[in-house]
C-alpha cells in the first residue's frame, strides 16, 4: 500500500488520481497489471521530467563578430572557455541577431517573435508592445522551470523584471547601483537597490553559479546578459593585465571585458560539470548586435560613447546598420550528448530560434504565430540536414534586409543592394544590376513580410542621418565628410557635456 500511496502522491500532481481510485477497487491480478502500468507511467513521467534540459542563454552586448578566439579572425582576442563551449557543440558561421541595437534585439530574443510585430523596432520606441507579450521566461516559468536573469535588461525598469517571467533577478549593468532579489550566493531577499561589491561581470557570473548550485535538481532557465564589451569600458586591472601588448587602449579594455565574460562562461560550465549537468544543459552564447566603430575607431581617452574596442572583421559595417557588421554576431550552441561536437554550422540561424527551441524542449504547447524561430535541435543534431529557415528578415529604422541562402537584399531608404554572401561576405560588390530578377523576388518576399509589422511596410521610417553616413562610407564607397581629427574633437566635446550632465544628475537604478 505504501508504494500505492507514493504513486498516488506523484500521480495527483500529474492529474491521474482517477486511475488510482479505480485501482483500489480492483481484484489482485488486475491490481498487478494496473500496478505495472502505473510503474511504467511513473517511470516515463520521471524520464520526461529528466529529459527537460536546463537552458542557459549568454547574451553579450555590442560584441563584434571577430571577438571570439575560435572565430580564427584576430590573434589578440582570447576566449578559451567560449572556444571550449563551441568545440563541445556548434560554432554558427552565420548566426544573426534580430537588430543592430540593444532594445529591439533583446525584445526579439525574449519574446521569440520579430520585435516590430509588437512595435519595438528601435531603442526609442515605447515598450507597451513588449509589456503585453509573453516572454520565453514566462512560458518556461509556467512550465515549471526556475527562471533567473543576470546583468543588463534594457526592457523597462529593472525592479519589474519579475513581471516578465523571471523569479530571480540580479540586474547589474554598470558600476552604479542595481536591482536584485537574490544575493551573490543565490539566497532570496526583497527586490532592492544594491550597491555593487564585485565587478559587474564577475557579480553576474557568481550569482548565476549560485543559482545553479541552489537548483541543481530542477530545470533551470538562466538569462545571463553581460553588459560587455559595451561602453563604459570599465575592466579592472585583473583583466587588463592579461593584455599587456601594444594596442589601442579601447581595444585592450574590450579584450579585458570579454576576458571577464569568458571567465564567467568558465565558472558556469565548471559549476554545471561539478554537478554532472553538462549533458542536461543546452547553452547558447550570442551577441546582441555588432560592435560600434563610429567609422574612425577613435581610441579616445575619457571613455564615453564611441568605438567600444570590439571588431566586426571581416564583416563590413557596424552597430546601427543591417549590413553584416551590424547583426551577424558571435553565435555558439552546446548540448553535449545531444548536439555532436566540433561543428561549424553554415546555414543561417537567428536569435529568434532560442525561444522556439526552448519551448519545444520544455514541452510547451505553442500555436501558430507564437514564435518566428524554429527548434534548432533537429538541425544541429544532424537529423535534419535542410536549412532551418527559408529566409531571414530584418527591419530597423528605415533599413530592411532579407537573406535567403547565399543572397542578401538590403534596403536603406531609397538605396538598394544585392550581395552574394558566399563569395562576398564583406558586402563589397552589389550585384543588383547583374541580377535584377533575384533582387525583385527578394524585395517582394521582404515587402510581404513587412506588411505584418507594426507599423506595416518597408518605408515605415526614414533612414537616419547617422545611417546615411554609414551607408555612404561602408556600402557606397564615398569619401568621408569628417576627418579623424574632427571626429575626435566632436567626441571630446560630447564627453565633456556628458560629464557635466552626470555631475548634475547622480546615477540611480539602471534601466
Ligand atoms: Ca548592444
Amino acid at each position: 500500500m505504501e508504494i500505492l500511496n507514493r504513486m498516488q502522491s506523484f500521480e495527483k500532481r500529474a492529474g491521474r488520481t482517477r486511475e488510482i481510485h479505480q485501482l483500489r477497487n480492483q481484484s489482485m491480478p488486475q491490481v498487478i497489471n494496473a500496478t505495472a502500468l502505473l510503474i511504467f507511467l511513473l517511470l516515463t513521467s520521471v524520464s520526461q521530467a529528466e529529459e527537460r534540459p536546463n537552458i542557459i542563454v549568454f547574451y553579450t552586448d555590442d560584441h563584434g563578430h571577430a571577438d571570439l578566439s575560435c572565430q580564427g579572425v584576430l590573434a589578440d582576442i582570447r576566449t578559451p572557455n567560449v572556444d571550449a563551449l563551441a568545440k563541445s557543440g556548434v560554432l554558427a558561421r552565420n548566426g544573426y541577431s534580430t537588430a543592430p541595437q540593444c532594445v529591439p534585439s533583446r525584445a526579439g530574443l525574449m519574446v521569440g517573435k520579430f520585435q516590430s510585430r509588437f512595435g519595438v523596432e528601435t531603442n526609442g520606441n515605447a515598450l507597451d508592445g513588449f509589456n503585453h507579450e509573453q516572454t520565453i521566461a514566462e512560458r518556461l516559468q509556467n512550465a515549471g522551470y526556475v527562471t533567473a536573469q543576470f546583468g543588463k535588461w534594457h526592457l523597462g525598469p529593472t525592479p519589474k523584471i519579475t513581471d516578465h517571467g523571471f523569479r530571480h533577478v540580479y540586474a547589474q549593468n554598470s558600476g552604479g547601483n542595481f536591482a536584485a532579489n537574490i544575493t551573490l550566493d543565490g539566497k532570496d531577499q526583497q527586490m532592492q537597490t544594491v550597491k555593487p561589491t564585485r565587478y559587474h561581470i564577475d557579480g553576474c557570473s557568481e550569482a548565476a553559479a549560485s543559482i545553479i548550485q541552489r537548483y541543481k535538481d530542477k530545470p533551470l532557465f538562466l538569462y545571463i546578459a553581460y553588459r560587455a564589451p559595451h561602453v563604459p569600458l570599465d575592466a579592472p586591472k585583473k583583466y587588463l593585465n592579461r593584455f599587456p601588448g601594444k594596442m589601442p587602449e579601447r581595444r585592450r579594455k574590450a579584450l579585458a571585458m570579454l576576458s571577464a565574460v569568458d571567465d564567467g562562461v568558465g565558472l558556469i560550465t565548471q559549476t554545471l560539470a561539478k554537478h554532472q549537468l553538462m549533458e542536461k544543459t543546452l547553452i547558447f552564447y550570442i551577441g546582441d548586435n555588432g560592435a560600434p566603430l563610429k567609422i574612425h575607431k577613435l581610441d579616445a581617452p575619457g571613455g564615453g560613447p564611441g568605438w567600444d574596442g570590439s571588431l566586426n572583421d571581416p564583416l563590413n559595417g557596424e552597430k546601427g546598420m543591417l549590413a553584416e557588421g551590424g547583426m551577424h554576431v558571435p553565435f555558439v550552441v552546446s548540448w553535449p550528448g545531444k548536439i555532436p561536437p566540433g561543428q561549424l554550422y553554415e546555414h543561417p540561424i537567428s536569435a529568434l530560434d532560442v525561444a522556439a527551441t526552448a519551448a519545444e524542449l520544455a514541452g510547451i504547447d505553442s500555436k501558430p504565430g507564437d514564435f518566428d524561430g524554429v527548434n534548432l535541435i533537429p538541425f544541429l543534431s544532424g537529423k535534419n540536414t535542410a536549412a532551418p529557415h527559408e529566409f531571414l528578415t530584418w527591419r530597423w529604422g528605415g533599413q530592411s534586409a532579407i537573406r535567403e541562402g547565399k543572397w542578401k537584399f538590403l534596403k536603406g531608404g531609397d538605396r538598394e543592394y544585392l550581395y552574394d554572401l558566399e563569395s562576398d561576405i564583406q558586402e563589397k560588390n552589389s550585384l543588383l544590376k547583374q541580377h535584377p530578377e533575384i533582387a525583385s523576388q527578394l524585395r517582394s518576399k521582404l515587402s510581404k513580410w513587412a506588411e505584418e509589422l507594426r507599423p506595416p511596410g518597408l518605408d515605415a521610417a526614414n533612414l537616419s542621418t547617422a545611417a546615411k553616413k554609414y551607408f555612404d562610407f561602408y556600402l557606397d564607397g564615398k569619401p568621408l565628410t569628417q576627418t579623424r581629427a574632427e571626429a575626435l574633437e566632436q567626441l571630446n566635446q560630447s564627453n565633456q557635456k556628458r560629464k557635466k550632465q552626470r555631475r548634475r544628475k547622480p546615477e540611480g537604478v539602471t534601466r
